[in-house]
């Protein structure tokens, strides 16, 4: 079938939109139609052309909501009309990382989804007869598309889908890096780096967890209104400051934070959220995505003195199991959708989406087919 796509030919270049042919989906494969999608800093990422596993021409998007058109041979978990979210972040629930009941990280399709095709191997997009690559699992920019049964939430089809559509990638893994990365308890302090989709969900997770001081950094201080918004005690731009901002939250603490959130993807930034984080106990969590050959660093002593370096990807969150509930608990209000949805816009102004990211003036464009 045809299907309306803004397509990445090369890195660095505006999106192009285009009519794609998408192929019918194969064994163990779902057509979907996507109705609104997010466009998250990791789409930027991939486009500038700094991950390694960055692909081209592909079809990118990854924080979508949509129907289910047709399903492949042996699909049982989902039909046509089910409203879904697609995941980067599969859920077989057979295999050593599903069942292990440590973590998220399902390596069902992982190897091929990383290579931008289907678990067979093969695209089902393409454009003048030249194939395209997938994205992420999910390739949310065209209309339609296809992803493996494993990599689709069933959700409530009465959610509200330019909302929940952010449930698919930056709202989840904020909320979900609080909760079950971090493990953030009552009365905890907390440092988020970076005011974007991701940080303000980490404050809004941290708020859910009864954090005490929230303390929201970030280089734009326009950010810093929808922070105190979402729960920020403290609000603070390290420009302000002559020196390093791990020292300033130290002095601002007495010995640092019990937490603290790198959510930009800059490893300067990783180094002096570790730094600021609680001698003797102090974590801290690196959810932002660094570019290729990029490496983090800091004294040894840092971790000898109890601070811990940890990582998550979409938050710890097993999709298919717990982002129905996610959904549902968006829709009685527990978590806030709304004020991430800074601008709405159709798929033909969907380069526009990029450059307001860049220039700070959103946190979530909403892209609506
Ligand atoms: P965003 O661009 O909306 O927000 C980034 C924020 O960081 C902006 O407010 C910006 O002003 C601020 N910032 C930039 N440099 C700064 C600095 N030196 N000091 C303080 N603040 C600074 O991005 P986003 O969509 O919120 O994504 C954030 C990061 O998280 C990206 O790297 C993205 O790729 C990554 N990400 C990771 C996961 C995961 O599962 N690990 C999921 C989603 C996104
Ligand atoms: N492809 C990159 C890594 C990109 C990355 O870390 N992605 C995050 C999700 S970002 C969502 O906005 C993630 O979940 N990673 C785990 C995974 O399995 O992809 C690279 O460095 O090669
Ligand atoms: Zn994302």
């Amino acid at each position: 079938m045809k299907s309306r796509a803004a397509v990445a030919f090369g890195p660095g270049q505006p999106l192009q939109i285009v009519e794609i042919d998408v192929a019918a989906p194969k064994k163990g494969e779902v057509l979907i139609r996507i109705t609104d999608t997010g466009v998250c800093h990791t789409d930027a990422f991939t486009l500038s052309g700094e991950d390694p596993e960055g692909l081209f021409p592909v079809v990118l998007g990854h924080e979508g909501a949509g129907v289910v058109v047709e399903v492949g041979e042996g699909v049982t978990s989902v039909k046509p009309g089910d409203h879904v979210i697609p995941l980067y972040t599969a859920e077989c629930r057979e295999c050593e990382f599903c069942k292990s009941g440590k973590t998220n990280l399902c390596v069902a399709v992982r190897a091929t989804q990383g290579k931008g095709v289907m678990p067979d191997g093969t695209s089902r997009f393409s454009y003048n007869g030249e194939p395209i690559y997938h994205y992420m699992g999910c390739s949310t920019f065209s209309e339609y598309t296809v992803v493996a049964e494993v990599s689709l939430a069933k959700i409530n089809p009465d959610a509200n889908p330019e909302q929940v559509c952010l449930l698919g990638c930056g709202v989840t893994t904020g909320i979900g890096a609080v909760h079950n990365t971090a493990k953030v308890q009552e009365g905890d302090s907390v440092a988020v780096f970076g005011l974007g989709g991701i940080g303000l969900a980490v404050i809004q997770g941290a708020r859910q967890a009864k954090a005490g001081r929230i303390i929201a950094i970030d280089t734009n201080p326009a950010k810093f209104e929808l922070a105190k918004t979402f729960g920020a005690t403290d609000c603070i731009n390290p420009k302000d400051f002559d020196k390093p901002i791990q020292q300033v939250i130290v002095e601002m603490t007495g010995w640092g934070v019990d937490h603290s959130f790198e959510c930009i993807g800059n490893v300067q930034v990783m180094r002096a959220a570790l730094e600021c984080a609680h001698r003797g106990w102090g974590q801290s969590v690196i959810i932002g995505v660094a570019g290729a050959g990029q490496e983090i660093s800091t004294r040894p002593f840092q971790l000898v003195t109890g601070r811990r370096w940890l990582g998550t990807a979409f938050g710890g969150v097993k999709g298919r199991t717990q982002l129905p509930g996610m959904v549902e608990d968006a829709m009685e209000g527990k978590i806030d959708l709304a004020p991430f949805v800074t601008h709405t816009m159709g798929l033909d102004e969907i380069n526009h989406a990029f450059d307001l990211m860049h220039e700070g003036k959103s946190i979530r464009s909403v892209i609506k087919y």
